[in-house]
């Protein structure tokens, strides 16, 4: 396939959320532009899925930093949270988690692979069903995974000794965004007592505002009647008030030092 063929491939299959999730994002977005190293290329690529601050922070790095260097980074990154999650997973426990999110499979694949026992309940995450891809890479892995209808969460998370979801953006305020619904089930999983973990690589973190991104109506219903409104939202936010920590490559954090953190490293 030529260079231009390639970056438009690459283009459409993060549109099309055929590439999904912040991480497999970042990193596809970093091989397109690397085929056309150029601004033009980093306001296309920034344009595909606007709640994404891990491809910005990719893409402005990669204008100055060779694309091994930061790919190094996020193995290195998620070498660390594989670790801490390791710690953090109770023998026997349940986890819920919802989407799918690499640092969110990785770590539990990394868990299981050092012989931890633990099953996991998640939800499809309509209207994409994403759960589908997270329950097809953890049985692989060996996991024992169970999958609700998305409106059976709270049924699920009840029965959940941990909430652990991944972020597409952590903002300076300590608030996080994660797939439509994460807000809603950290809500309820604080109201039960059960703790809410965020797993995400620390690129994930914005000083800016985020805007979350309306998707087409089609995905929700391809052949609606007419004069029915569709709203399609695919991202919300989960309120910091409900999180219990961040854990990242700089460890288990509450959202207001995780913030802390970042911002004391980009001064120092
Ligand atoms: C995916 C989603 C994931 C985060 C996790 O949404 O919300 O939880 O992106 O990121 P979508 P990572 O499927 O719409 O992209 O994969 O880096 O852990």
């Amino acid at each position: 396939m030529n260079k231009k063929r390639l970056f438009n491939r690459i283009c459409k299959d993060i549109k099309a959320i055929k590439i999904q999730g912040a991480s497999n994002i970042a990193k596809a977005a970093l091989k397109a532009y690397s085929l056309f190293p150029t601004k033009a290329s980093i306001k296309k690529l920034e344009s595909l899925r606007p709640t994404e601050p891990m491809l910005v922070n990719t893409l402005k790095l990669a204008e100055k930093l060779p694309s091994k260097k930061i790919l190094q980074h996020f193995s290195d990154a998620q070498n660390k949270i594989n670790l801490l999650v390791l710690k953090l997973i109770k023998q026997n426990s349940t986890i819920f988690t919802h989407c799918h999110s690499t640092n969110v499979t990785k770590a539990l694949i990394f868990v299981k692979k050092k012989g931890k026992k633990f099953d996991v309940y998640n939800t499809e995450t309509r209207p994409l069903f994403q759960g589908r891809k997270t329950a097809r890479e953890l049985i692989k892995a060996g996991i024992k995974i169970t999958t609700y209808v998305d409106s059976a969460a709270r049924i699920a998370i009840t029965k959940s000794g941990a909430v652990v979801l991944g972020a597409d953006a952590i903002l300076q305020n300590g608030n996080v965004i994660n797939k439509v619904g994460s807000g809603m089930f950290a809500e309820i999983a604080h109201a039960k007592k059960i703790p809410v973990y965020i797993i995400a690589d620390s690129w994930k973190f914005s000083s800016r505002n985020i805007k979350i991104e309306e998707r087409q109506h089609k995905e929700v219903w391809k052949n609606a009647p007419e004069h029915i409104r569709i709203k399609n939202p695919s991202f919300e936010v989960i309120e910091k008030k409900y999180i219990t920590a961040i854990i990242s490559e700089y460890g288990i954090l509450k959202p207001e030092k995780f913030v802390k953190k970042i911002k004391s490293i980009k001064r120092g």
